[in-house]
């Protein structure tokens, strides 16, 4: 792994080319994807079959040449283990059909075992098989606060209110599942180290329901209870750490805290101030807006250049996109984005 330029850039060197890989890399926007989604009618079969799941992480890379691999499952493995029961129906997204209504639906969930879910941990040892030997491998997990959101809601949703009220009505109760999902997710992550990952990204894609307070109290506090795990742990304490917080309310100066090596950003963040503040402190990655890549060929290459000029003397700098690919972007226009980047 001495090799790899996404592995120097999170230990805060600098690299002539910065390495990219992005969020949602394998997925429905590509045609070869879809190819082997068809045979599935819910998307957590296929999360359950390790071979599929090399399969589909190798996609990105042997299209595009990237710099990481990420694991292909789910942020939400940890709640279908808690016996939530989630199923992803044709054309929809998440669902639980045993959602967590009241407080005493969290006194009575079953306790984790990591050997609920060995099909992720198969899957990384299958996928490290299958990757060229320099080209690291991404594991990941939810936030404790996103796993909650989706537990409590049921399913995605453009609000989130039933998990809101939860938030107001019941949160000594929500703080104990928040508290409950992060021993899960530090035993998952760590399961993960063990198969074979070589850094690990958590997702807190709903931070930005939260207040600044809220921020600090429903999820950070939980998030560090993880990293602290991580860090204290033999096993995992060399392995960096990527944090995603989409859009928090709060400054991302100001939420981070020692355990992380890099900060993912979100496209609406100003990369390049928080650049001057973050310079040989922590590594950055990000931040393309994905809608870009909706656009004319000329604005994808001029927008990654632009991020590119701006990080190129930054010690530790990955490019990735500031979310998520939608399944409506052709691959083509990826590739442009690439060659801007390595041009
Ligand atoms: O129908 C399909 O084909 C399923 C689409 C799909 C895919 C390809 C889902 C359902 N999950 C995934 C894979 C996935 N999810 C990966 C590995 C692939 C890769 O990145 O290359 C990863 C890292 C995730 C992580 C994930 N799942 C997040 C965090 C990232 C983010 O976008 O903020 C979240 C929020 C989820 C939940 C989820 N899973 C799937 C969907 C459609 C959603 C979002 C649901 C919603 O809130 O609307």
């Amino acid at each position: 792994m001495n090799n790899s330029k996404f592995l120097k850039a999170l230990s805060l060197q600098t690299n002539s080319i910065p390495p990219v890989w992005f969020m949602r890399q394998a997925g429905r926007y590509l045609p070869e994807y879809q190819e082997i989604r068809k045979n599935y009618s819910n998307f957590l079969d296929m999360c359950k079959q390790p071979k599929t799941c090399a399969e589909l992480a190798l996609q990105p890379i042997d299209r595009f040449d990237l710099d990481a691999s990420i694991l292909f499952s789910d942020i939400l493995t940890i709640p279908d283990a808690l016996n939530l029961g989630l199923a992803f129906h044709e054309g929809e997204g998440p669902r639980f059909s045993n959602p967590i209504s009241s407080p005493q639906d969290i006194k009575k969930l079953i306790r984790f075992d990591v050997n609920a879910v060995d099909y992720v941990f198969k899957a990384v040892e299958e996928t490290k098989k299958q990757l060229p030997k320099d080209l690291p491998l991404i594991g990941f997990c939810g936030s404790p606060w996103t796993l909650a959101a989706y537990a409590i809601e049921g399913g995605g949703s453009k609000d989130f209110r039933k998990t809101k009220k939860f938030m107001k009505e019941h949160p000594d109760e929500l703080q104990e599942f928040l508290e409950i999902l992060s021993n899960a997710c530090y035993e998952y992550l760590r399961q993960q180290v063990l198969s074979g990952v070589n850094a690990l990204q958590i997702f807190d894609s709903w931070a930005d329901l939260l207040s600044d307070k809220d921020l600090e109290d429903f999820s950070l506090r939980y998030t560090r209870l993880l990293t602290n795990q991580l860090k204290a742990d033999p096993v995992t304490s060399n392995i960096p750490i990527i944090l995603f917080e989409k859009a928090p309310k709060k400054k991302i100066t100001d939420l981070i805290f020692e355990d992380i090596s890099c900060i993912s950003l979100h496209w609406q963040e100003d990369i390049e101030s928080i650049a001057l503040n973050l310079k040989n402190k922590y590594a950055l990655q990000g931040n393309l807006d994905p809608h870009v890549l909706l656009g004319p060929d000329e604005t994808i290459w001029n927008e990654t250049q632009k991020i590119c000029t701006i990080m190129n003397e930054y010690p530790g700098f990955v490019f990735n996109l500031g979310h998520g690919i939608t399944p409506d972007i052709k691959p083509e226009k990826v590739k442009v984005m690439i060659d801007a980047i390595r041009k």
